[in-house]
This record gives C-alpha cells, structure tokens and sequence, in this order.
C-alpha cells in the first residue's frame, strides 16, 4: 500500500512538503502533521484533511505513520531523528542533520548500531538536474581534474532573527554538501573573509561573507554567500578544470525583446528555484523507502561532515583564521 507519512513542522518548508506529499507524490499518503504552533497544527490538518498530532514524538510512533519529514527548527532535529531511529522510522530530514558535529555524529552511531540506513539529509540541490549534469561533466573526466569551483549564493532578504553565523549555517551549508557532492571528496579547510557590509543587511549582519575551502584532492572552492540582495533568488556555480569550464544556474529561461529592451525572469526564492528538485527528491525518497532501501541520497554522513565543516566556518568567521577540518574515521 501507498507509504503513511507524518510530516513534522509545518512552517514555510513542512507546509510545502505537506503540500507535495498531499497532491504529487506517487505511493505516498500524507497522514498527519505536527508542529509546537498547535493552531497551525489543526490548521494544516483541516486543509489537508489529515490528523492533527501535537507531541511530535507521538506522531513518530504512531502505528498508522510508516515514515516521517522533519521541517522542524535545526535545534530540534537531534531528539526527533533519534526518536524515529529508535522506533525503526524511515526518515527525510530537512537540512541541517543537527547543529553540531558532536551531535551529528551522536547520529551516525545510532544508525550504524541499528545496522540499516533510515536517515535522508534534504540536501535538495542533489535533485536539481543542473547539479547533477555538473556532477556528470566532472566524472567524466573530459575537462581533466578540478581546478576551482567559483560559487555565488544570493538570496533576496533574510527571515527576522538571521545570525551572521546562519549564512554559514543556514546557507553556505547546501554548497558544502555540493563540493562533497560534485567532487566526491572532503573539505579539509575552510576560511570565511568579511568584506563590507551591504546597507540593505539588518543591524548588525555580516552580509555578504566570502567563503574559501579547501579539499583533499586540491581543488579551492569560494562562495559569494550574499543573503540581502533585495532582487531575487540567484545560485550559481561555475567549474574550471585543466581543459575547459562549466556554468549551472544562470537561470536562462524564457528570454523577451522588446522596445523596452530584452530580459527575462529572476526566481524569489528556494522553493521556486529548486522546485523541481524537491519534487524528485521526495518521489526518490518514498520510492527507496516502499522498496526497503531506506534512503536514496545524502545519508547520516552527509550531513555529519557539513555540520563539521560548518562549525569550522563559523570558527573562522570568529578568528578571521583559517580553520582545518578532520571528521574522523567513519563508521
Ligand atoms: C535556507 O534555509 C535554505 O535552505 C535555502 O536553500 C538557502 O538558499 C537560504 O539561504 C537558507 O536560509
């Protein structure tokens, strides 16, 4: 029969899983939902006509949930991933993994003692199909060995309470798992520079930020992480290796001339930008799991070695030093 999820936090992210759980995704059935706001709890229930579950833990072990989505705040993530992991729940759970490396790793343990995959990190970029073209080019091997990787990361403004540290955190994370991703090795360094503040940047943001890292195989990938640009969604990459370049995300859709000259459309944001993506994620993601394998994309470790290399960036957003990165053996 179709997978019964509960998806747990039905803020911006889980109101728009819910959504694609409810009306796109094949074998699935959304059955539940869940968040501390039990008004938008009951509210997101009665639209989806599903039931309101308010002790997220109740709903993890509820018989009649096979699966869980965790779009809760980061800090909760840690308790209700180990929750579903002890109650032998296949879990999707929205980046990051936890807030920390120590606890990340808390979580890789638990998955290693159980001795099967359950845990999927939302890393949706690795759904994106420009993503994984680039990743295609690189493996290849045509353009010889990857020289840099030139990131820019812009968002048009930033939620109330955004930290500088969240542009590491929050942001600069999706390009840590896609170096990892695209490459195919660790980041072993990571250095975080500060230009002059942008004047649209809330009081007190360190907006934008420059971000060096370093990888074992020698590649140096910088990101232009820009969170207030005021004008829309833009995410860009772009490759250089020995014998030729590749560019993602210039966004070239439909182009329009006219007397008022030519142009075409920007995106206002991440759920429009990867749309798509979080639409074949979610499709690759119940499919794994009704055929047993539990996961299909960024697992446990995943997200362990971006919680690392990001408490590393935030390390040298403090210092101004540069900050090497050791994950340790793998399990
Ligand atoms: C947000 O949390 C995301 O995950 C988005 O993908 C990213 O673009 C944004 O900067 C983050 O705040």
């Amino acid at each position: 029969g179709d997978l019964r999820v509960a998806v747990l936090g039905v803020g911006m992210m889980g109101q728009d899983h819910a959504r694609r759980l409810a009306q796109l995704t094949k074998g699935a059935r959304l059955v539940a939902v869940s968040d501390v706001d039990a008004a938008r709890t009951d509210a997101v229930a009665a639209e989806f006509g599903v039931r309101a579950v308010h002790d997220p833990v109740a709903a993890i072990t509820d018989d009649e949930v096979d699966a869980v989505v965790i779009a809760t705040p980061g800090f909760t993530h840690e308790d209700l991933v180990l929750e579903a992991l002890e109650a032998g729940k296949p879990t999707l759970c929205e980046k990051p993994l936890t807030t920390s490396p120590e606890t990340s790793r808390k979580v890789v343990e638990a998955e290693h003692a159980l001795g099967r995959r359950l845990v999927q990190v939302g890393f949706m970029r690795r759904f994106d199909a420009e993503y994984e073209q680039l990743r295609g080019v690189i493996a290849a091997g045509e353009l010889g060995r990857p020289l840099f990787l030139h990131c820019a990361h812009r968002n048009a403004t930033t939620p109330p309470n955004f930290s500088s540290e969240m542009l590491i955190l929050d942001s600069v994370v999706h390009e840590v798992d896609v170096v990892r991703y695209l490459l195919g090795e660790e980041i072993t360094a990571i250095t975080v520079l500060t230009p002059g503040r942008t004047s649209a940047a809330p009081e007190g943001l360190q907006d934008p930020q420059f971000v060096l890292m370093e990888t074992a195989g020698g590649t140096l990938v910088d990101v232009e992480i820009f969170v207030n640009t005021t004008f829309g969604y833009e995410v860009r990459t772009e490759l250089v290796a020995e014998r030729g370049s590749a560019t993602i995300g210039l966004g070239v859709g439909l182009v329009q001339r006219s007397a008022a000259g030519w142009g075409g459309g920007i995106a206002a944001d991440f759920k429009e930008r990867f749309g798509a993506a979080y639409d074949t994620e979610f499709q690759r993601w119940v499919d794994a799991v009704r055929g047993g394998a539990g996961v299909d994309g960024p697992g446990v470790w995943d997200g362990y070695a971006a919680a690392a290399v990001c408490a590393a960036g935030v390390e040298s957003l403090r210092t101004g030093r540069r900050v090497e990165v050791d994950l340790g053996p793998r399990p």
